[in-house]
């Protein structure tokens, strides 16, 4: 059985204990928004969670992260609770985890495997998968160094045997294969991805992407305003394939536009390395739309984690609309006024996806932006101002 036949951690219900760890001067709100996010994580994953426990700390424990006394803490929890599966905020170290597991007797999951998990649930196209695995290998790779049971989480089937340092050779060398050979994969699909936005760029086609927060409602909007038919559903990370679909803007007028998959704050390395060839639609995109969800209580933590994605993608330097999306849930309005006045000279607009009526302001500025598309597939900037993301 090859690696990826094994069956990937799948949606069980198990009962969670999570563990927000944060440093010393981390304020509350900021912690509230973590757990917030995790509790929200661990649920989309399938899990229920029974139980929290938080900790600012100080010194991080070199061999379990949290001090003697936490663990303690999180045994008795374990016990008193019936529990399957404990997620901690923060990453742990290959050594950390296993430790914790040891003293805990149950699995112990940090918040990237946990996203890990979600992807390689919701990934659907051979595209996605092949970058899941990806990423879940190179999560994977430093965990091998000791005990059976760092490879068993990929599924269970790898690793049913004692401790063995020849099998565990045979695995390492088996993985380092996987990986070259996914990476390969990758690096064609990039080629194939770029040649065919190559050649829509010579033809004049205008593109724009949907970029924003997991969550912003993008895929909602794209099938809103395309009749497209990407799922969008109320979970973290619900799309990870790029749907590109064509939108008509009155007579002749055409735009390409594309979904891509959602961001979140520290969006673990191995995810974005592998998300990086969906993501170069930015990179070769006329327009971003910046997706917000604007009725979020964290809307400027979440507009930031995105600004950061984009600095690193390039999409920092194109022209940019933000839509307040979710506006029919918004409690706080003056938070997104002040917000969009900060974007100024940048466009912004408010607006519910779900509710037809109010997308016509997008279209109509849509619209006359295109008007400014040079048929040399060059936008003239006059108009749009780079940035403000
Ligand atoms: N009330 C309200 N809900 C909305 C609106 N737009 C989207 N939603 C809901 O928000 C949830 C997420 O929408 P999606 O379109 O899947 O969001 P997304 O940005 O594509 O999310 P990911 O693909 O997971 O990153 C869904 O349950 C939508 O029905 C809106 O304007 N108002
Ligand atoms: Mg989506």
């Amino acid at each position: 059985m090859s690696l990826s036949e094994l069956p990937q951690s799948s949606a069980r219900t198990e009962r969670a204990l999570l563990v927000g760890v944060y440093p010393p001067h981390v304020p509350p709100e900021r912690s509230d928004q973590q757990i917030g996010e995790l509790t929200k994580l661990a649920e989309t994953a399938g899990a229920e969670i029974e139980c929290f426990t938080r900790q600012h700390i100080r010194d991080i424990h070199p061999a379990t992260y949290v001090g003697r006394g936490k663990v303690d803490e999180l045994r008795s929890l374990v016990g008193e609770n019936d529990l399957d599966l404990v997620v901690f905020s923060r990453d742990l170290s290959p050594v950390q985890q296993r430790n914790l597991e040891d003293r805990l007797g149950i699995r112990v999951i940090d918040r990237t495997e946990l996203i890990l998990d979600i992807f390689a649930q919701h990934a659907q196209t051979r595209d996605g998968k092949i970058q899941v695995e990806l990423a879940q290998l190179r999560y994977l790779r430093p965990r091998l160094t000791g005990g059976r049971r760092d490879l068993s989480r990929l599924g269970g089937g790898i690793g049913t045997r004692g401790p063995g340092e020849t099998q565990l050779e045979v695995d390492r060398r088996r993985i380092n294969k996987r990986i070259e050979h996914l990476a390969k994969d990758l690096r064609a699909i990039e080629r194939t991805n770029r040649i065919q936005r190559r050649a829509r760029h010579r033809r004049g086609v205008a593109t724009a992407v949907l970029v924003g927060y997991t969550n912003a409602g993008k895929s909602t909007l794209l099938n809103r305003l395309t009749s497209a038919n990407v799922v969008a559903r109320d979970q973290l990370f619900s799309t990870l394939d790029t749907t590109t679909r064509k939108l008509y803007l009155g007579e002749r007028k055409m735009l390409l536009l594309s979904d891509t998959v959602g961001f979140i704050t520290d969006l673990p390395e191995p995810l974005l390395a592998a998300f990086r060839a969906t993501l170069e639609v930015v990179e070769e995109a006329d327009l971003i739309l910046h997706v917000v969800d604007a009725s979020s209580p964290h809307i400027d933590l979440e507009m930031e984690a995105v600004a950061g994605l984009m600095r690193e993608l390039g999409g920092d330097k194109k022209p940019t609309v933000t839509v307040f999306n979710k506006w029919d849930c918004v409690k706080s309005k003056q938070a997104v006024y002040a917000a969009m006045e900060w974007l100024e000279p940048s466009p912004s607009l408010v607006l519910s996806a779900t509710q037809d009526r109010t997308l016509q302001p997008l279209i109509d500025l849509l619209e006359s932006l295109f008007e400014v598309y040079s048929p040399q597939g060059q936008w003239e900037t006059a108009r749009l101002v780079a940035g403000g993301v």
